[in-house]
């Protein structure tokens, strides 16, 4: 990789994959076409420096080049054979513990909560639980400020019931991995009441603690605010990106990395089968913590982010917690029972070498999620790309309509550019963000056809293209976003922080609601619907937000042979029983230039084909005969081009939802017709 410096041109740093992730997050940011850099690629950054200061202010060219001097490699070549993976072929469910059952009555979802639900994951086809944090914690953020490592919060319950979740899980042929945040600790962790005790002392060295009058540098905070928190008790600042309670940890200190490592051994050691790494692009920090440069801190939303989100030790520091973190030092208390076919159990499996390790990566793009989990560089496993929750030119607090047809492209373009050595991450919702399907149907989800057949679609998606799908609670029922009137029914600090924030920077009560509102992260959280009136807490749940539509509760759509859940256990019936198709296959992409229609075959196998809009659409013919194995149509005559799926109030039950194989297994092509229904899913076998 040659040297970039002011005489480079764009094209140069284009061709640089640090580079390139930049100029693409430039380019969506400012919602720009790629084919706009070909008109300038010739650009020297020298010129570019002179020409934009107007706009940038100085400095901006060298704030590029200091960053880009991260980064020296490329990913390798992509030929061969991708090597199996049980984490390739799972299917991944994220729990929220909070918000997914409570077992006493206090509103508050717990362990015992989980456990009492592990059947009803087993029915779904879950192959792997994710929790969100359940250690030890004041919850200044949910859990992600831990307080001990190594003890459960009391209200989730106790280390016994831990062990006993984890054990539920392998039983049953299941496998478990936990929330791992390190980027910072709770200022309620004895690591940082020891530093606050003696500054000058080993635990001063834990964290970045600061003295002086002015603020150590202009960093900002993700929830509002500057980055530094000031501690009059000992005269120092401590550096926190994001809640005043959550102090980011100093990983320069080798015995911070030794610590987090002894932490995984530790809970690998109980069985559990992996981690998620919270915010884990974020712990190498740029030494000496430089002031940001105000311009990208405006774009970006937070001043300083380029000292931190691909810092200069990042690939280090992931490649020695693998080998001394997740690199089992000790066998685990149990293993998954292996599971075989039609739904038989066998013996527990031999352990995993290596606990997965699941990368929440803010602001990483394509190449450089390469790097950082490509199997040929003993760093992470999977990452999350955070492109899909977005249309270009939008931000998560911006109210629009998603645009499908952006989802569809992003993904053409990522199987273009990944090869054997690489392997993606699948999903729509988390708990950091609105419901997918909301922001998808944008408000036309109260017609119950239509949050059925967006569900569809979306599990369609996530469950049928090349990656490994992480489904969030709710998904699997068509959860939706909660119409919140008030601020005062709000739980998460961002959302809080941020309402404030606007009202004193001037806005209206109006104006600030309505952003709040469109991009809070308590739509995620509110708890799972279980029975028709509830079935989460016999209490006060601590979280208000209850969906009063009929037929999207759990017990009502396991009854269902039409609804969201059910589709979702084909769906994972159906990768479970073609893994060398649905998991390993190729995908060749259809009509790639068809507005609307997004269609793709998987290992020659199956045709999988969505109509990506609330209208009806035409479909391309397709030369092979196939036979239908699943549609979502709702209306098979249905005429309209309003954008409304169906008759409005139509329960979700009616239509012919979904198709057994047929037993004939001779349907000829186009045998729903040259058009497609409106948000119409389907999946076809092609009859060789
Ligand atoms: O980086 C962001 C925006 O560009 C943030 O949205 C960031 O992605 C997100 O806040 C990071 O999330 C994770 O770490 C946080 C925690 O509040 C979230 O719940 C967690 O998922 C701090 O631990
Ligand atoms: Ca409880």
């Amino acid at each position: 990789m040659p040297e970039l410096d002011r005489n480079s041109t764009l094209r140069d740093v284009y061709a640089n994959p640090l580079g390139r992730d930049i100029l693409d997050r430039l380019l969506f940011t400012l919602n720009l076409p790629t084919a706009s850099l070909k008109l300038v690629g010739g650009l020297r950054l020298r010129t570019l420096d002179t020409l934009a200061t107007r706009v940038t202010g100085p400095g901006f060219v060298d704030a590029l080049l200091g960053l880009l001097a991260n980064e020296k490699a490329s990913p390798a070549p992509s030929g061969g054979e991708t090597a199996p993976a049980w984490w390739k072929e799972a299917v991944f469910y994220q729990v929220y513990p909070r918000s997914f059952q409570d077992s006493n009555g206090d509103g508050v979802g717990d362990l015992r909560g989980i456990i009492n639900r592990l059947d009803y994951l087993r029915d779904l086809g879950v192959d792997c639980l994710w929790l969100s944090p359940i250690f030890d914690s004041p919850n200044e953020d949910m859990g992600y400020d831990v307080r001990d490592y190594r003890a459960i919060m009391a209200e989730m319950g106790t280390l016994e019931d831990a062990d006993e979740l984890i054990r539920g899980c392998h039983e049953r042929g299941m496998r478990i991995i936990l929330d791992l945040v390190v980027n910072h600790t709770s200022a309620e962790h004895e690591w940082f009441r020891r530093a606050i005790a003696d500054p000058a002392g080993p635990y001063g060295e834990y964290y970045f603690l600061r003295s002086g009058r002015e603020r150590p540098n202009n960093w900002t905070s993700f929830f509002s605010g500057p980055a530094w928190r000031y501690l009059p008790e000992i005269e120092r600042w401590a550096l926190r990106l994001f809640a005043p309670g959550q102090m980011d940890l100093n990983w320069e200190n080798p015995a911070v990395r030794a610590e987090v490592s002894d932490i995984v051994q530790w809970w690998l050691a109980r069985g559990i089968d992996g981690f998620r790494l919270d915010v884990i692009n974020f712990i190498s920090k740029q030494p000496g913590l430089p002031d940001g440069h105000p311009f990208v801190g405006k774009l970006m939303g937070f001043t300083g982010i380029e000292h931190y989100f691909y810092g200069p030790r990042l690939h280090e520091y992931l490649a020695e917690l693998r080998a001394n973190g997740f690199t089992r030092n000790a066998p685990p208390a149990s293993t998954p029972r292996a599971r075989l076919a039609d739904g038989v159990l066998g013996e527990p499996l031999p352990a995993e070498p290596t606990g997965v390790m699941v990368g929440e990566t803010p602001g990483i793009g394509v190449e450089t999620g390469r790097l950082l989990t490509a199997s040929d560089r003993g760093e992470m496993d999977l990452i999350f790309n955070f492109d899909v929750l977005e249309n270009p030119g939008k931000a998560r607090f911006d109210s629009y309509r998603y645009d499908l047809n952006y989802l569809k492209k992003f993904y053409i373009d990522y199987e273009s550019r990944i090869g054997a050595n690489d392997w993606i991450a699948l999903f729509f919702d988390n708990h950091d963000n609105p419901r997918m399907l909301s922001k998808v149907a944008a408000g036309k989800e109260k017609d119950p056809a239509v949050r059925t057949a967006v569900g569809k679609l979306l599990a369609t998606i996530q469950l049928t293209m090349r990656g490994t799908p992480f489904l969030f609670q709710g998904q699997e029922l068509g959860a939706v976003d909660h119409a919140f009137t008030s601020i005062a029914d709000m739980r998460d600090i961002e959302a809080i922080n941020l309402f404030t924030e606007l009202r004193e920077g001037g806005a209206s009560e109006v104006e600030a609601w309505a952003k709040v509102l469109a991009g809070s992260r308590d739509h995620a959280r509110v708890p799972i619907r279980w029975a028709p009136e509830g079935g989460f807490t016999e209490g006060t749940p601590w979280l208000a937000g209850f969906d009063a539509a009929p037929g999207f509760s759990a017990t009502e759509q396991l009854a269902d042979p039409g609804s969201i859940l059910n589709w979702h256990r084909a769906l994972v019936a159906l990768r479970r029983a073609h893994p060398e198709a649905l998991v390993y296959g190729d995908v060749e992409f259809l009509q790639p230039n068809w507005r609307d229609y997004f269609g793709y075959v998987r290992g020659g196998e199956f045709l999988i084909e969505l109509n990506l809009a609330g209208a009806e659409r035409p479909r391309p013919h397709f030369r092979k005969r196939t036979e239908l194995l699943l549609t979502s149509r709702i209306a098979p005559h249905a005429s309209s081009d309003s954008g409304s799926a169906t008759r409005s109030g139509t329960h979700p039950s009616s239509g012919s939802a979904m198709l057994s194989r047929s037993p004939s297994g001779t349907t000829p092509s186009g045998d729903s017709g040259a058009r497609m229904a409106p948000w119409e899913a389907s999946i076809r076998r092609i009859i060789r």
